[in-house]
């Protein structure tokens, strides 16, 4: 996973020139599962950088995305839904959003207008109040799924949840709010120059892009457990000589030989599905037509095993 270091990140670009008065930095999203923090940086950056879906604890890593303004570069780092750990896989994203709350110089307490303000929300808002040294803006998102009334109930209740810099209502899917998040976050920045060269929307590589694609096709239409139980991992990939396609090699990993036959589906069906419904994305994404290979393998408990999860990338975060 990330090597989260964000300070060595801000070594300024030798930029020819910058406005007067230019303002750069981070803004980490933070929330419970689900509750839109992946979509809304998505929305904000213009482009899709983060994987999305209805399942909770889609996201697993921070994942940087960078929208461009005249006035301002602001780096979202978004992260995995906070949520009460019940494997080392849980405990690793817990502390990866700890180490990031600390590198920003604002953070966004994502809470859904829809759902009353739970546990979750409350041990959030407490572990915030701990970070003095940086403001904390309260978003209330999916503003479009509720009516007036319910949002301004919501805003009252995130007002009475902790001590915010901003309150502000936003709907990541009706795009109404976004550039006064976008204001109300730059505002948080330090001046300094861009630290992206222009036009730059992720620092992700192709292949981390390429395998949370494949991850989100496969999320769709799983149930209960399984969503948690997906890794995937690209193990090649390599323009074909003399051909306009992209070669993809890549490995959906489960816990168990159950899932595999869940995820393979009837005579493969499932799977050939998942992997046209990856290859579409993907073909957008680099811009070239694309052979996915993709093999379904069984990595037993990975998710509570040590060695699997350095094996599947999730070691270098804590
Ligand atoms: N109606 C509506 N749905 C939204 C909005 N934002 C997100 N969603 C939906 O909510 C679900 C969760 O969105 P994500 O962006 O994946 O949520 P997340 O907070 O990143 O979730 P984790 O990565 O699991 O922590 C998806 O089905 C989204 O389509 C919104 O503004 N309006
Ligand atoms: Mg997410």
């Amino acid at each position: 996973m990330d090597d989260l270091d964000l300070e060595k990140l801000r070594v300024p670009l030798p930029m020819p020139s910058y406005p007067e008065g230019f303002r750069s930095g981070f803004a980490c999203f933070v929330g419970r599962p689900n509750v839109g923090k992946s979509t809304l940086m998505n929305a904000l950056v213009g482009q899709k950088v983060a994987i999305t879906s209805n399942r909770p604890q889609t996201t697993r890593r921070t994942v940087r995305g960078i929208v461009h303004r005249d006035d301002a570069q602001l780096i979202i780092v978004d992260t995995p839904g906070l949520h009460k750990p019940r494997t080392l896989l849980g405990e690793r994203l817990d502390s990866l959003v700890r180490s990031t709350l600390v590198e920003v110089d604002v953070i966004a307490f994502c809470i859904p207008a829809g759902e009353p303000i739970g546990r979750g929300d409350t041990y959030i808002a407490r572990e915030l109040a701990a970070q003095r040294d940086t403001p904390v803006v309260a978003l209330v998102t999916k503003t479009d799924t509720v009516d007036r009334a319910r949002v301004s109930e919501q805003l009252l209740a995130v007002s009475r949840l902790g001590e915010w810099a901003d309150i502000v209502p936003v709907s990541a899917a009706a795009g109404f709010q976004l550039d006064t998040v976008a204001d109300v976050l730059c505002g948080h920045l330090p001046e300094g120059p861009p630290l992206y060269p222009d036009g730059e929307l992720t620092d992700e590589p192709d292949e981390m892009l390429v395998a949370e694609l494949i991850r989100e096709a496969s999320l769709e239409g799983v149930r209960d457990e399984l969503p948690h139980s997906i890794a995937v991992v690209v193990e090649e990939m390599a323009p074909r000589e003399g051909r306009d396609l992209i070669d993809i090699y890549a490995s959906l990993y489960v816990e168990r030989p159950s899932q595999k036959a869940i995820v393979i589906g009837s005579k493969g069906a499932r799977l050939r599905e998942v992997g046209s419904r990856a290859r579409a994305q993907i073909e957008a994404l680099l811009g070239s037509r694309v052979y996915l290979d993709l093999r379904v393998r069984v990595a037993k408990d990975w998710q509570r095993d040590p060695k699997q999860l350095r094996r599947l990338g999730f070691d270098q975060q804590v």
